[in-house]
């Protein structure tokens, strides 16, 4: 039998906060508990699709579930055709204008859809999107925020467990020196050859981005990522062209055009779509296809559950971010094994709500 068409019923958006392990500390703001909405899309087929959304800020965190939950209305009974619906929704906000918490939510659904028909179709959604279940490389995003050169090298010790063989470090101290001394002591405390990337979250002016830069480039730092605001792509260019090390930027597009405006400016050596800001992973794979067409190694941001099925069919796939935040409401966290993700072989991408945890952390 082939698989049901599905057709859209339901939303439904559930506002959690999560205990983190180590809490994200960046040098624009941080979080101590994960913000997240969790969102199942049933269908009249009897096939529910899920996923969830991470939302830096708690006061975004009910307002979010609320925007969800109201774009059923927009979309019941159409069929679960994810491109088809992100193009119906990109259209109808359009006077309001794609980014902020309407892709965050168009991008939750897209992902509910996706893993929907993963289920229907009984296929991981590796398999799916046209790559095989297999592990990915990644690197562990936990823990190392702005802590000083003693605590963050001891941290980046404990960050190897599982395997790891590469970290990333957030910077942006209040000075230059002191950003050089902690990637010191970092590098110092691991292994040699452990990857080290870093993040300064838009923190620089472009001129001190340089100067800063110049000071790290004989630090052996794999990325230096997002140096200035991430949407001024001449400053990048300016600052990419300057450093030794490649500059990482990708976070903050938020669609595919904004990824090929930012190719075209040389704004980047590397980049790191998000799959929510993005658009979902229907825009993630546009984004794969750029990446593949102009020669740029491509990895993810958060979200390593859905993003590891996207990078098996990722022709230039680089590193994924790995981070534990959703372990606590799911049934079977994904397990790292010698640094990889392991991307189960489940219909659809493979996470279960874990509702008994989810009871205790709803707000
Ligand atoms: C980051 C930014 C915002 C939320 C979580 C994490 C960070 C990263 O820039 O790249 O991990
Ligand atoms: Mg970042």
């Amino acid at each position: 039998m082939p698989p049901a068409l599905l057709t859209i019923r339901a939303l439904r958006a559930r506002a959690v906060t999560v205990p983190m392990r180590r809490q994200l500390t960046t040098a624009s703001g941080g979080v101590t508990k994960a913000p997240l909405v969790l969102i199942d899309l049933s269908t009249d087929q009897g096939v529910t699709g899920i996923s969830y959304v991470f939302l830096p800020s708690h006061a975004a965190l009910k307002p979010m579930a609320l925007l969800i939950e109201n774009m059923i209305d927009l979309i019941k009974g159409m069929a679960a055709a994810p491109s088809a619906i992100e193009q119906h929704l990109r259209k109808r906000f359009m006077l309001l204008n794609g980014t902020g918490l309407v892709t965050l939510a168009i991008a939750g659904i897209d992902m509910a859809c996706w893993d929907a028909l993963g289920k229907a179709a009984d296929l991981p959604l590796a398999r799916l999107l046209g790559g095989a279940p297999k592990p990915v490389l990644a690197y562990n995003s936990t823990g190392l925020g702005l802590a000083g050169a003693e605590r963050t090298a001891a941290e980046a010790v404990e960050l190897l467990e599982f395997g790891f063989t590469a970290i990333k470090l957030r910077l942006g101290y209040p000075t230059v020196e002191e950003d050089v001394a902690v990637a010191r002591a970092v590098k110092r405390a691991v292994p040699a050859g452990t990857i080290v990337m870093s993040d300064y979250n838009q923190a620089l002016s472009v001129p001190e981005a340089i100067r800063r830069g110049h000071a790290l480039d004989g630090e052996g730092l794999y990325w230096i990522e997002e140096p200035t605001r991430a949407d001024d792509y001449d400053g990048n260019a300016r600052i990419a062209r300057d450093l030794k090390t490649a500059v990482q930027i990708g976070e903050n597009f938020w669609a595919a055009s904004d990824m090929a405006k930012a190719i075209a400016a040389g704004a980047c050596d590397y980049a790191m779509p998000d799959a929510t800001k993005i658009g979902g992973i229907t825009a993630w794979m546009r984004c794969a296809a750029l990446a593949e067409a102009h020669g740029v190694p491509m990895s993810t941001h958060l979200f390593p559950e859905v993003s590891a099925h996207m990078m098996t069919a990722t022709p230039t796939a680089h590193f994924l971010e790995w981070v534990d935040w959703a372990d606590p409401v799911l049934e079977e966290p994904y397990k790292v094994e010698k640094g990889h993700i392991v991307v189960p072989d489940r219909p659809g991408h493979g996470m279960r709500w874990n509702e008994a945890a989810i009871a205790k952390l709803a707000i």
